[in-house]
């Protein structure tokens, strides 16, 4: 799995809300290439692996009724440094301390309606695309402006 790649997923909100078209278009727009797109009713199964660490957080029964409560549109973004610089344009967790140009500062205002998830290292991205897509979904194609993005 390449450790360029990150996943995505606008949540329950950001579908309700509309707003899958503006979050796909940031990725687009900075010049990352989508190598996988599908629209998902996640299982409490899946998220128990994929929020693993927050299992007892008193938060996490919430978490998990928002997380099921409608279709998620679940990405894989692919480029050059995509990890970290995807976090930056999702922005803080809390949404209410988000900067103003982040997909969270945004879109949201409370930090249980946060909109998007993304990947917040490159080892976590990893587990997270084998978790979220078979390999089989991911589409490894050629970008025809690739040169114009990247010293060739
Ligand atoms: P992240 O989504 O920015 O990686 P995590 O700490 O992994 O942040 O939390 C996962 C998700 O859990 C958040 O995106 C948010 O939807 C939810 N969450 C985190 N903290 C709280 C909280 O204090 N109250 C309600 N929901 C929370």
């Amino acid at each position: 799995m390449s450790p360029f790649r990150t996943l995505v997923a606008v949540k329950p909100d950001g579908v309700q809300r509309r707003l899958v078209g503006q979050i796909i278009k940031r990725f687009e727009q900075r010049g990352f290439r989508l190598v996988g797109l599908k629209m998902v009713q996640v299982s409490e199964e899946l998220l128990d692996q994929h929020y693993v660490s927050l299992h007892k957080k008193p938060f996490y029964p919430s978490l998990l009724r928002y997380m099921t409560s409608g279709p998620v549109v679940a990405m894989v973004w692919e480029g050059h440094n995509v990890v970290k610089s995807t976090r930056m344009l999702v922005g803080d967790t809390n949404s209410a301390e988000a900067m103003p140009g982040t997909l969270r500062g945004d879109f949201s205002i409370h930090v249980s309606r946060n909109v998007v998830h993304a990947s917040d290292s490159t080892e976590v991205a990893q587990k997270e695309i084998s978790l979220w897509f078979q390999c089989s979904e991911l589409i490894d194609w050629e970008c025809c402006d690739h040169g114009n993005i990247y010293h060739p």
